[in-house]
Order: structure tokens, then sequence, then C-alpha cells
């Protein structure tokens, strides 16, 4: 297994996080990264590489223009404002005030191209989020290369990540971005398979019209979970993408047994579909200990989830998500991997 990790994710080091009603340091910070690297390399997994440049090319198919531009400056044009503290959107296109035209304005920008507010924009977010896209890449890379598996320790992550929005602590969609490289060197199919406590409501927004990218999601019920307002079980794809769009939503509590057999029957859909590759997005926020979260996995239940996907027999690209808090983040990742290599 290879492991692909950017120093860069340190430049994604903001001071605040919407949470409560107060502004707290974020739960999403460089330690998680840190963690993850020791986790994987005591495990033994020490082929660590740094990602190659790749560009805005890929990028591009899976998002705006205008949004990769607005993240881009954000930042440099929320100073010029005169803006103190870190860029917080405040103002939002909501329902009868939808709208194509982008304000002028920083602080309307920022609300135009987010879906939550707890996600501040700070110096050097573009160039770490960059970063984690390459990370991403340069996985998609190894595997196109006909390796098996790689693992990208991608961060900040990317599931939450619209093709135009950015929040839930993501800018670029990861994910999307491999799977589309993927698909641009040469496989015809697809999966991710979204296994983050969150439902990854940015990677169904970019796949769900789609035939070549089946998405499957495991979530905490949106009634009762951030993102909150996709990811229930009716939504199931549109056009080209019409039944390739699988929803789990799991309720409060939910402990392994429960959460393996959805993950079984989601791994059955993507080998029907007939994926040449899968893209895991591996939050471990399903951890029993997540101080945001509400799954109640435990460490030892990762190497068995990492055994189930590999017996697919299709090769993986594991790109890291959420998990929050705890060490344990660590340990948990790298027995992801090791059921893989199982
Ligand atoms: C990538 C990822 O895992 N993003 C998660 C973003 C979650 N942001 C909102 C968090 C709100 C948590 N509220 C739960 C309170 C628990 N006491
Ligand atoms: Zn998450």
């Amino acid at each position: 297994m290879r492991v692909f990790y950017s120093e860069k994710h340190k430049l994604r080091d903001a001071k605040t996080e919407l949470h409560g009603g107060l502004l707290v340091k974020p739960f999403e910070g460089p330690f998680r990264a840190e963690w993850v690297l020791a986790g994987v390399q005591e495990a033994g997994f020490t082929d660590v590489h740094a990602p190659a440049d790749h560009g805005l090319e890929t990028a591009l198919k899976v998002h705006d223009a205008g949004y990769l531009d607005f993240l881009r400056t954000c930042w440099d044009r929320w100073e010029a404002h005169g803006f103190e503290g870190e860029a917080i959107p405040t103002s939002f296109p909501c329902r009868r005030s939808q709208t194509a035209r982008v304000p002028k304005n920083i602080d309307g920008a920022l609300g135009y191209y987010t879906n939550s507010a707890e996600t501040a924009i700070s110096k050097g977010t573009y160039e770490a989020a960059i970063a984690s896209m390459d990370v991403a890449l340069s996985g998609a890379d190894w595997l196109n290369a006909g390796n098996r598996f790689a693992f990208s320790l991608c961060r900040p992550p990317g599931h939450h990540a619209g093709r135009d929005l950015f929040g839930g602590y993501c800018f670029v969609n990861n994910a999307a971005v491999a799977a589309q490289s993927l698909l641009d060197q040469g496989a015809k199919k697809v999966a991710i398979l979204d296994v983050d406590f969150h439902h990854g409501n940015g990677t169904q927004d970019i796949t769900y019209q789609r035939g070549d990218i089946f998405f499957a999601s495991l979530h905490g019920e949106p009634q009762d979970a951030f993102p909150y307002f996709l990811g229930y079980a009716d939504e199931t794809g549109e056009g080209e993408g019409e039944g390739l769009n699988a929803n789990y939503p799991l309720p409060r509590g939910t402990p392994w047994d429960v959460w393996a057999k959805a993950l079984a029957h989601s791994l059955e859909r993507i080998r029907a579909y007939g994926a040449e590759a899968i893209v895991v997005s591996l939050g471990v926020d399903t951890f029993e200990k997540d101080p945001i979260s509400f799954f109640k996995l435990k460490s030892d239940d990762y190497i068995r989830m990492g055994e189930m996907i590999a017996q697919s027999g299709i090769p993986v690209l594991t790109l890291l998500e959420g998990g929050y808090g705890v060490p344990e983040i660590g340990l948990n990742v790298a027995n992801m991997l090791k059921g893989l290599e199982a």
C-alpha cells in the first residue's frame, strides 16, 4: 500500500469554527493529519510519498470555474475588505431568493458559495485544499499504474464540497476529482463509497446525474445529523445517474453489526454496477469516541471494514475524510488499511 501525504496540509490552520453559538478551535485541524500519519507508519505503512502537482484540469471537470477562482482569491479579498476575523459566511441564497448572480461583494460571494457556516476560510486554505487534491490524484495515478491499493492522506477533507459549494470543513471534493481521474485514464465505471459518519452531500451533488460514477454513502440519518438536507434513502439519482445513488441513513447509536449490513449491501450494489475501481471516502468519525458524531464503531471494527471492502476484488483508493478529537483516529485508519491488505 502506497501512502500519499503533503506537508502543505498545515497551511489549513483556521483559528475559528462557529459551533453552538461560539467561535471555537476547529475540530478539523493539522493535528489530525499528524495523528493519522503516525498511526499508519506505526502500523508498518511506511512507503509515504509526496504528491505530484496536477494543475486544475481534472478539478475543472467536477467543480465550477468561478467557484475555484473564488476559493483562490477569497482570503485576499476578505482581508482587502478590512474584515478582522476569518471569512465566515453570514448571508445565503435560500428559498425564494435563489439566484445565479454571484455578488461582487466578498461577504456576499462567501454566502453564495457555501452550504454551511461553521467552516471559516483562512489564509492558506486554498493552497492546502489544492495540495489535498493532489494527494488524492497521486493515489489515483498509483491505481492507474496497475496497483491494487493506495491511501491518500487528504487534509482538508472533501466530501461536503459540491460543484460550487464549500462547507463541512471541505473545499475541493477530493473523491470526485480522483474518480474523474480514474475515468479519464481509462476506467468506464467507478464507485465512490463514502463511509464517513456524515452524508457525502458534496459528492452526491457532483455525481447525481452521472452514469459513470456509482455513489454510496452510509451516514447518520439526516433528520438528526449534519449535513441535514441530503442523504435520505429515496435519493436514487437522476437522468443517466438514475439508480446509481445509494444512501444508507442510520440512527443514533448504530453499532458495527448494523453498520456492516449496510456496508455489505452497498458493496453488492457496487459489484452489480461493474465498478472498475472504488474510491473510499474514509471518515473515522464513526468511532464511538468521536466528539461530533453518534455511531458506536470500535477500533477493531475498522479491520473488518477493510476486509469486507477488499473482498470485492476491486482496486481501492482510500482517501481520508473526517474523524476528530481523539488520537485513536490514527489507529482506526491504519486498521482499515490493514484489513484491505489482509
Ligand atoms: C468531513 C467532515 O466530517 N465534516 C463534518 C462537518 C461537521 N460540521 C458540523 C458539525 C456540527 C456538529 N454538531 C454536533 C454536536 C455534537 N455535540
Ligand atoms: Zn464526517
